[in-house]
């Protein structure tokens, strides 16, 4: 163990500790920009390129960065002497003067760290004047804004990009003041392998990558009278938007949500749950036969974005491993501007379906051609969490005040198995109740599958189906999923199901979900909630939901029917 004096507070920690870290055991906080502790991903960025944690050690000339420094005995540290304080503004002010100064406009306003110090440090005037770097803004993958000007090089994206994402789209180019980080070859992101899962967004600390937004698109669509217009709001959504209104980590507000979602204008407001338990009927009725011919296993979900362009980029040679049914979202869509509109009798063309996600890939998934229904795109516009937050703060809804309401029908209904596809695991969790009692035949006694829910990055169980035992996993995060994949190619493992979600944790940790600080506290808290919507709801199973039993029954026949299939499910385009 090693003993030091952090300023005048003595403290011992183990060797091998950084300064930064030490200084957090004794509850002393040294800012930091390019730091990032990303806790059970088990990865940290120590770039020490923003040099802002630079704290004083005595006996040494030059300040030492706490991030990348390691303690030793006996040093005598200070944290806030007037020339740790000194170099930090004029570092800020470095910083600044090549930024941009458009904090009124930026999407990551009061989000920003950089603007967060700059208050901080009492950052006040632009002392550097002098040539700023100029680089155009990337809008091209209609998901994800790349906005290099507002990059600080703190190269926290490029470690998730690069080594949690395992993706590689993103690295440094050039040098000097000329250094951007970019895809390949300075390409717009459209046509790099970025799969928009967003995991950099949620790591940035300036607005150099957001999502690309539509409220303006929004908003359009519930001014226009002559359109009918549905909201969809994803499972994740509920454990957190309450954050954005100060309300505590894994609060539910399902009720108060659907509230402030009708006063905000839209004609109906569904539940994406409803076509999760639906997409459980569709990809259960896969895997039933799947395992049944032992034909095509393990079968993968499909319901992430993020994870499916992952797969064509990554591992094409098992494009005829994933389910083919369409995401819940989407899936929504299409019942809605097909059943619905037959049933309220309005022309598809004249309703827009706006999917309120927790996700940026789900952006670029709308827009994919190949999720079209008779060349009319299912769903219109794709907003973030954050982006409804501020919708509903524009029209002065404060979401703690807003009373219970219901979801609308015919496409509100949904069960608890819908509700825990927001958490890793859970899509897993609900095909299982569904398989299990369709195949046995049996009620199932406890229908809790603890063992694939939580953070890990990989979960597995084993399940009886009439004396023939399935081996299933759950993984999130991209790295993971690359592992588990290569180890089902080599054969030294076998599965036969696999739910793969893109961003560690699954959706509640989705690039569009408010921003985190105390990361791992804030997903554990979201995923609480919704395990807790799941235990109090009445009907746990999809294939107990009576208005998906009506859909049936009234639309689509049967699961994987004719027209289930040209209407539920899709083709992979690589
Ligand atoms: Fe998800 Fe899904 S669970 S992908 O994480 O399958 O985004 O919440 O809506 O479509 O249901 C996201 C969440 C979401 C879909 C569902
Ligand atoms: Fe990498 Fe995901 Fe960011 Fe694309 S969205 S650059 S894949 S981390």
């Amino acid at each position: 163990m090693i003993n030091l004096i952090i300023d005048n507070k003595p403290v011992t920690v183990e060797e091998g500790t950084t300064i930064l870290e030490a200084a957090k055991q004794i509850n002393i906080k040294i800012p930091a920009l390019c730091y990032m502790d990303l806790g059970e991903l088990k990865m940290v960025n120590k770039v020490s390129s923003c040099r802002i944690c630079s704290v004083e050690v005595e006996g040494r000339r030059n300040l030492a960065p706490s991030c990348s420094t390691p303690v030793a005995e006996g040093m005598k540290i200070h944290t806030n002497s007037k020339r740790v304080l000194f170099a930090r503004r004029k570092l800020l002010e470095l910083m600044l003067s090549n930024h941009p100064f458009d904090c009124l406009t930026c999407n990551k306003s009061t989000d920003c760290d950089l603007q967060t110090l700059a208050v901080q440090f009492g950052v006040n005037a632009k002392h550097f004047k002098g040539v700023r770097s100029s680089f155009p803004v990337d809008t091209s993958s209609q998901a994800l804004r790349r906005d290099p000007e507002k990059c600080i090089m703190c190269r926290r994206c490029e470690t998730m990009c690069n080594e949690v994402q395992t993706v590689g789209a993103i690295t440094a180019f050039g040098r000097g003041f000329n250094t951007v980080v970019a895809p390949a070859e300075m390409q717009p992101l459209v046509n790099s392998n970025c799969v928009y899962c967003g995991q950099c967004v949620t790591v940035c600390p300036t607005g150099a990558l957001t999502a690309v937004g539509y409220m303006k698109e929004t908003w359009d669509a519930l001014f226009d009278p002559s359109k009918k217009v549905v909201v969809q709001v994803a499972p994740a959504i509920r454990a957190a938007i309450g954050e954005e209104f100060g309300m505590p980590d894994g609060t539910a507000v399902t009720g108060k949500l659907v509230a402030a979602l009708h006063q905000l204008g839209f004609d109906a407001v569904f539940d994406t749950t409803f076509a999760a338990d639906l997409t459980i009927m569709e990809e259960g009725k896969e895997i039933i036969e799947r395992i049944q011919k032992n034909e095509n296993l393990p079968i993968l979900t499909s319901c992430c974005p993020g994870w499916i362009n992952f797969l064509e980029f990554h591992f094409p040679q098992l494009k005829y491993m994933p389910s083919t049914s369409k995401s819940p979202h989407q899936m929504m869509g299409t019942v809605v501007k097909t059943y619905y509109a037959e049933k309220i009798g309005v022309k598809p063309e004249d309703m827009v379906v706006i999917s309120v996600m927790p996700c940026i890939a789900k952006k670029y998934e709308a827009a994919q051609p190949n999720l079209e229904t008779n060349g009319i795109r299912d769903v219109d516009y794709v907003i973030t969490t954050r982006e409804l937050a501020k919708m509903f703060k524009e029209a002065g809804i404060d979401l703690k005040d807003m009373p219970d309401e219901e979801f609308d029908n015919p496409l509100g209904e949904s069960t608890g198995a819908g509700v825990i596809f927001g958490s890793s695991g859970g899509v897993l969790e609900a095909a299982l109740r569904t398989v299990y009692e369709v195949v046995t035949g049996n009620k199932l006694e406890n229908i809790d599958f603890a063992a694939v829910r939580g953070l890990a990055g990989v979960k597995e169980a084993f399940i009886d189906l009439n004396g023939r035992i399935i081996r299933v996993a759950a993984t999130s995060g991209l790295g993971n999923a690359r592992k588990i994949l290569e180890k089902v190619e080599d054969g030294s493992i076998k599965y036969d199901v696999i739910e793969i979600m893109a961003c560690p944790g699954g959706c509640v940790n989705g690039g569009g979900q408010p921003f985190c600080h105390d990361r791992q506290e804030k997903i554990e808290a979201r995923m609480r909630a919704i395990y807790e919507i799941d235990h109090t709801t009445k009907v746990r199973k999809s294939h107990e939901n009576a208005s998906v039993q009506k859909l049936y029954d009234e639309f689509f026949g049967e699961p994987g029917s004719e027209k289930a299939h040209q209407l539920l499910h899709t083709d992979y385009w690589f």
